[in-house]
């Protein structure tokens, strides 16, 4: 009886901890949104060709062909490990964002680029990014430069 009890009240604490882990529905849809946008760990990048390719795959030129949009290529772990660091200060005045140093590819629409033919100028590089987290654990939400 007693180690019933006991069995009941571990089950009741694990399930306790995995709801609290759990980000809301609305952060998660964010974090997929940022993975969908800003994460090719596999990536080299670098090229024009990449930039054009990637945009389209990664749906970012369905209805309008987005200006500018980074890719960063490190493992997702890295990534989730700058929400860790200082909170600065977001572009919006939010202090819910963080800095760190990433090899990425920046994709910058050049003017002759034309929905859904959307063209692209790569420029790659490692640089230091602004990106804001939100969650508990804390999860990237949006690129801010
Ligand atoms: P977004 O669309 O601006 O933000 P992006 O990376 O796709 O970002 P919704 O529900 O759509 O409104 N947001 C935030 N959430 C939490 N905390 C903070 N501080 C915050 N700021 C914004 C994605 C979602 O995050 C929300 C925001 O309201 C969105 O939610 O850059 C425009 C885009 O270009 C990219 C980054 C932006 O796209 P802009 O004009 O703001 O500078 N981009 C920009 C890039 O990829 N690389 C770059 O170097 C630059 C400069």
């Amino acid at each position: 009886m007693a180690l019933q009890r006991i069995h009941a009240l571990l089950l009741l604490l694990l399930l306790t901890m995995l709801v609290l882990v759990q980000p809301s529905y609305g952060q998660d849809r964010m974090y997929q949104r940022f993975l969908r946008q800003h994460v090719d760990p596999e990536g080299t990048g670098g090229n024009d060709a990449y930039c054009n390719l990637m945009m389209q795959r990664r749906k970012m030129t369905v209805r309008q062909c987005k200006h500018v949009n980074t890719f960063i290529h490190e493992d997702i772990w890295n990534i989730r490990s700058i929400c860790s660091t200082t909170n600065i200060q977001c572009k919006n005045g939010k202090m819910n964002c963080h800095e760190g140093v990433v090899k990425v590819t920046d994709c910058r629409e050049t003017g002759s680029s034309r929905t859904p033919n959307c063209r692209y100028r790569a420029l790659a590089s490692t640089r230091r990014v602004v990106i804001a987290c939100e969650g508990n654990p804390e999860m990237p939400v949006h690129f801010d430069r």
